[in-house]
């Protein structure tokens, strides 16, 4: 009888052309790569990103055998070579697109970053070299950031006549206060990792590229040793409490604990605690 095919394994690594793939120790590290445009976002880009996401958000789910697949546990977005993360929406294709054109665009771009926040894994966002305009957003849209030194943000839309339009009036004031966006925004200056950090908008900063891409995969490796329904509970709790009130939010925690409990993960967690063992999760 043939296993049944994991979705690691059903996320072909070499299907895509703006896109490198990598899975090493359920960690998938995706590379946008389009060196010649500094790796901008093109259509074509977040349509290849979108279909990555929709594998990755069956992860978890259970198989004909009782199985929940957690083949990936943690995925790390990244920009190809040491020059830039991503500089943008590829501004060639934009200049010519009509409002509506430009709707269905960022409509599609943002259904692909909604994906994104939901999966049931952490992503972390690898910043080397300019996060600029959508590169910036589409790291906001990660869980969380970590740079090189050498990373600039910015969200400079104005110098184009145009305004953040895939997140990042939204996402960028949630995480830094409306005063900094504003003063990113208005201005269209970058920003060093350093101040990103000093900001909040990047969680860490790592000397050079190498020891960013193995500073994001320690930090998954520790991941990878938590229950992987409890880590997916936890992410959706504070995404879907991030804008309530701390009663409202108080609320929603609660009754994502209250499932906790009906999990094997938590029966095996905790039991190993009380037996001195080391738990064995198996992501139900
Ligand atoms: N789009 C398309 N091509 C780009 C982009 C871009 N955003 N950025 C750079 N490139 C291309 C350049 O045109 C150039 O191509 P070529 O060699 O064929 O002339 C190549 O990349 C290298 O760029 P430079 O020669 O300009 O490199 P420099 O080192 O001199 O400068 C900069 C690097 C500072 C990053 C500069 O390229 C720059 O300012 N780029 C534009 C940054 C920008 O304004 N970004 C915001 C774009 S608007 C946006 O993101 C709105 C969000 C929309 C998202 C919608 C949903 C996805």
């Amino acid at each position: 009888m043939s296993l049944p095919s994991s979705i690691a394994s059903s996320l072909s690594t070499s299907a895509f052309e703006t896109l490198r793939l990598n899975i090493a120790d359920e960690i998938l590290t995706i590379t946008i790569a389009r060196p010649k445009a500094l790796n901008a976002l093109s259509q074509q880009v977040i349509s290849e990103l979108t279909q990555v996401t929709e594998h990755l958000s069956r992860l978890g789910e259970v198989n004909d055998e009782g199985k929940a697949d957690w083949s990936i546990r943690g995925v790390i977005l990244t920009g190809d070579g040491e020059k830039s993360f991503v500089a943008g929406g590829d501004i060639s294709e934009m200049s010519t697109m009509t409002p509506d054109d430009v709707r269905a665009y960022a409509g599609r771009a943002q259904t692909f970053t909604a994906h994104l926040e939901a999966l049931p894994v952490p992503v972390v966002a690898a910043v080397n070299g300019f996060a600029l305009g959508g590169g910036c957003e589409i790291a906001l849209a990660c869980d969380m950031i970590f740079a090189s030194e050498r990373a600039l943000f910015g969200q400079p839309e104005v110098a184009l006549g145009l305004i953040p339009g895939f997140g990042g009036t939204v996402r960028l004031q949630k995480a830094v206060g409306p005063q900094i966006a504003k003063d990113l925004i208005l201005s269209a200056r970058h920003i060093t990792a350093q101040e990103a950090r000093e900001y909040g908008l990047a969680a860490r900063v790592y000397a050079s590229q190498e020891e960013l891409l193995s500073g994001a995969t320690e930090y998954l490796e520790l991941v990878k040793k938590q229950s992987p329904l409890a880590v997916a509970e936890a992410k959706r709790s504070i995404n879907a409490t991030a804008h309530l009130s701390t009663l409202d939010g108080l609320q929603v925690e609660l009754e994502f604990f209250a499932d906790c409990f009906s999990t094997d993960d938590m029966r095996e967690g905790t039991s190993a605690f009380v037996e001195k063992r080391k738990p064995s999760f198996s992501g139900r």
